[in-house]
């Protein structure tokens, strides 16, 4: 499967142009240990803390071991939330997205200055600040093989951020990533028969089967990957009892000449939206967003 470019966050070359031939080359690239683990508790802390505004006996029912650990108990007690009343991981998720703790984190240093180096000194943060929360099992809302432009529009160059807030690769469901496979362009998204199946538009199985390099991404907390807008990824099964929770963000280009002729405005996205919105037939609201 091969392996991403990744670096350590103290590297010159985060600072050279080297990550940003990378980012270019191969459509993602990962810098290890950007992040500060406090900054990462810290989201978790968030999650516990609307968690517990939701239903304060979440806290009290939550093991005792399990409560020293933020991330473990925000994922207790989002398991336990979402059995006592089916829809809390939706609530959560649309809260997170507009809390001022994410908008700091957002507009962090650590971010900040890859996110130069890769695309330019002037970029606009998507107004989707998100959280991913992946239960155990669950298929209907995962993001199977697509690419972010086709949910999100913008400059091709528009940089996704993804950064885990516990150890994440196949078992809990870590991307696989189509390493250079951002070259062949925005390919046709459509609802396919998958075997499991999602609410998600994606790219058929047999364009795929074409991909040259798919890569899994094996990360710690404190890793970031940034993503192409068209490198193609797929989300797969969280097989472990944890949810996995990872930062997701979005940055765009302002100096992208089509995106500024267009007056910094995007493109039709309702198609890819309304595939998100789309309910599980056998089961309740999650939440609608997703990419
Ligand atoms: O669940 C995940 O980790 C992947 C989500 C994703 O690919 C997306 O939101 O674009």
């Amino acid at each position: 499967m091969g392996e991403l470019y990744n670096i350590a966050a103290g590297s010159s070359d985060v600072n050279r142009g080297h990550l940003r031939e990378a980012y270019y080359n191969d459509g993602a690239v990962i810098v290890r240990d950007l992040l500060p683990l406090s900054m990462i508790e810290s989201v978790a802390r968030l999650i516990v803390s609307l968690l517990k505004l939701v239903d304060e006996t979440l806290w009290e029912a939550c093991p005792a071991d399990l409560t020293k650990h933020p991330v473990k108990a925000a994922s207790w007690m989002l398991v336990e939330a979402e059995r006592r009343n089916p829809g809390s991981q939706a609530t959560i998720y649309d809260a997170i997205a507009h809390a001022p703790l994410m908008h700091k984190l957002a507009a962090c240093d650590e971010l900040a200055g890859v996110i130069h180096s890769i695309l330019s000194p002037q970029i606009m943060i998507h107004p989707r600040l998100i959280v991913l929360m992946s239960m155990p099992k669950e298929t209907w809302h995962l993001a199977r093989w697509h690419q972010d432009f086709y949910y999100n529009e913008g400059p091709e160059s528009t940089c996704t951020v993804y950064a885990p807030l516990q150890y994440t690769d196949i078992r809990n469901g870590g991307l696989i990533v189509a390493r250079k496979s951002h070259n062949r362009g925005l390919l046709v998204h459509e609802s396919h028969d998958l075997d499991v199946p999602t609410k998600w538009n994606t790219i058929s199985p047999s364009a795929v089967a074409k991909f040259d390099h798919p890569t899994q991404i094996v990360m710690n907390p404190g890793d970031v990957l940034f993503m192409h807008s068209l490198t193609p990824h797929t989300a797969q099964v969280n097989e472990t009892e944890d949810v996995r929770f990872t930062i997701n963000l979005r940055y765009r280009d302002m100096r992208d000449e089509k995106f500024r002729n267009n007056n910094w405005r995007i493109g039709d996205t309702s198609e890819a939206r309304q595939a998100l919105a789309r309910g599980n037939p056998r089961k309740g609201r999650y939440n609608e967003a997703g990419s």
